[in-house]
């Protein structure tokens, strides 16, 4: 059973993982052949993981670097991206809380795009703090644009054991949502993973678009199988 196309004025929560990009060739992490299938996270996603060997960590992030870049946006995307401007338009809204580092959903035009899990096309100096855009490899002789600092440069993203980010506007908006819907992750990550079970606790509805029903299948209300590009358009439009 599918949910009924969002209404104009409907105010939207929609959290993206891994699968939504699946198309555009990035891999997903717990599929087979997934990053996490193939690679041990905490030793490669971990603040712990860096501190011991940041070699080899920014090896493991610009490889993912230069997969983004190399990559396009899908239907997927651009379906949530006119989603975003019609329901704005229309006196509703949709938050797009995504845990994907990569920039697809910018790159199909998508307005406000939160990122939980932190940016891949951005890099942060752990002497100054400054966060800056970054297109290119990181090394442990990189030099920090704003302080000079070398050796701090990071990736912008959140590891296993670091405090996502946005949650505060994340908690509102969950809160002020008609529907909450998931597409492309397979909910075994927290606290993103239980945000389905927040909604619910609320009497929001919820919506699950994915390849296959995912850990979290049980705690929707609806949901629609099958690939991103033609389910979210589908849902979308
Ligand atoms: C935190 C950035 C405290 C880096 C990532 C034990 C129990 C419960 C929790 C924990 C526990 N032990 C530790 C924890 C906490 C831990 C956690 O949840 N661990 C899990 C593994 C058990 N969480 C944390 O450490 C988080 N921090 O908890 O801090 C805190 C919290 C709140 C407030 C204060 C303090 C930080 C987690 C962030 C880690 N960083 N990413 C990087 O990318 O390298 S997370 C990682 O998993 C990925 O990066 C991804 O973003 C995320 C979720 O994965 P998915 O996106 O769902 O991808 P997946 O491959 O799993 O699934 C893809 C889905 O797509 C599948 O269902 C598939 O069917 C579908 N699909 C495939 N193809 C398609 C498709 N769908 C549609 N179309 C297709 N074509």
């Amino acid at each position: 059973m599918i949910a009924p196309r969002p209404a104009a004025g409907t105010r939207l929560f929609v959290l993206t993982g891994a699968g939504i990009s699946a198309e555009s060739g990035l891999g997903t992490f717990r599929d087979p052949g997934g990053l996490w299938r193939r690679f041990d996270p905490m030793r490669l996603a971990t603040p712990e993981a860096f501190a011991r060997d940041p070699e080899e960590v920014h090896a493991f992030y610009n490889l993912r670097r230069a997969g983004v870049k190399a990559a396009a946006a899908n239907p997927a995307h651009a379906a949530l991206a006119r989603l975003q401007a019609g329901l704005a338009a229309a006196g509703g809204g949709l938050f797009l809380c995504t845990q994907n580092v990569d920039d697809l959903h910018e790159r199909a035009g998508a307005g406000a795009v939160v990122h939980m899990h932190g940016e891949l096309m951005r890099a942060r100096c752990l002497a100054c703090g400054a966060g800056t855009p970054w297109e290119t490899d990181l090394g442990t002789d990189t030099p920090c644009p704003a302080c000079g600092a070398r050796g701090g440069m990071r990736p912008d993203v959140v590891w296993f054991g670091e405090v996502p980010l946005h949650l505060d506007a994340i908690e509102a908006a969950l809160a002020a949502a008609d529907l909450f819907v998931a597409i492309g992750t397979s909910g075994s990550v927290y606290p993103a993973a239980g945000f389905v079970a927040r909604a619910r606790a609320d009497g929001i509805p919820t919506h699950e678009i994915n390849l296959a029903p995912s850990d979290t299948a049980g705690a929707f209300d609806t949901a629609c199988y099958g690939p991103a590009s033609r389910t979210v358009p589908a849902f979308a439009e």
